[in-house]
């Protein structure tokens, strides 16, 4: 009897994702996923960002979580296309979340979107949601072993962030031994230290966004969204 094997069992996420992607990329959107634990400060971070870019471009968010559309409240406060997706007991977004979440805004009136991911260090890294780069979230709160202990978002990432940085002095966390550690798995990785509450840093994260975007719209893609050099 023949048996046939799924080898790919991201193959229809990959799919919608590339939908997205091009659908995205048409309209001229720069997208971004930021994913990073619960409590990370991924929320705190939109909200900044939403204030600082909103001067010179148009920005949206997606946001997902398990359950409520608190985060949404707090970033509609800054920005007219804000979409809550509940994935229910899922632990991540996936590609067709992003489709439906998409068919919901316009993103004809948008310059960039950021999707805040599920709170959760591991699964959203492999799932393809048609973002044009990943950023990958800790904080000071959250230990200064968390980037050794999950290598698959500190490989997968295209930027890391270490966030609540006015913390720093009032927790035991060993900033050289996390920069050591990320050195190690990633040594190309651009890792920015910043904090929402004080805005340190936010200057530089800002003008990443800025410095991506014009990159990738000047410059040709290939079809896993990667800039071709
Ligand atoms: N002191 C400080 N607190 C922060 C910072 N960023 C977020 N928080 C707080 O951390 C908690 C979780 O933040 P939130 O943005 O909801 O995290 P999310 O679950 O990753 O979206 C909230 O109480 C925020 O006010 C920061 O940079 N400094
Ligand atoms: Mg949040």
């Amino acid at each position: 009897m023949k048996v046939e094997v799924v080898q790919n069992v991201l193959k229809l996420n990959d799919e919608v994702a590339a939908i997205n992607r091009k659908r995205l990329r048409d309209a001229g959107v720069f997208t971004i996923d930021v994913m990073g634990a619960p409590g990370c400060g991924k929320t705190a971070l939109i909200e900044a960002t939403l204030q600082l870019l909103s001067n010179d471009l148009r920005v949206g968010v997606l946001v997902g979580d398990l359950a409520t559309q608190r985060d949404a409240d707090r970033l509609a406060r800054y920005s007219d296309h804000v979409v809550q997706i509940n994935t229910g007991k899922g632990c991540h977004l996936e590609a067709h979340h992003i489709l439906q979440g998409l068919s919901r805004i316009n993103i004809d009136r948008l310059d960039v979107l950021l999707i805040e991911n599920v709170g959760n260090l591991i699964c959203p890294v492999g799932f393809d949601l048609g973002q044009d780069l990943k950023v990958g979230m800790f904080c000071t709160t959250g230990g200064d072993d968390k980037a050794a202990k999950h290598p698959y978002i500190v490989c997968e990432s295209h930027l890391l962030l270490l966030g609540k940085m006015d913390l720093l002095q009032y927790v035991p966390f060993d900033l050289n031994l996390f920069r050591t550690d990320i050195r190690r798995l990633n040594p190309d990785v651009n890792v920015i230290e910043l904090s929402s509450a004080t805005g340190a840093g936010m200057d530089t994260w800002i003008r990443w966004i800025h410095d991506q975007r014009n990159q990738r719209l000047k410059r040709p893609l290939d079809t896993k969204g990667e800039v071709v050099s």
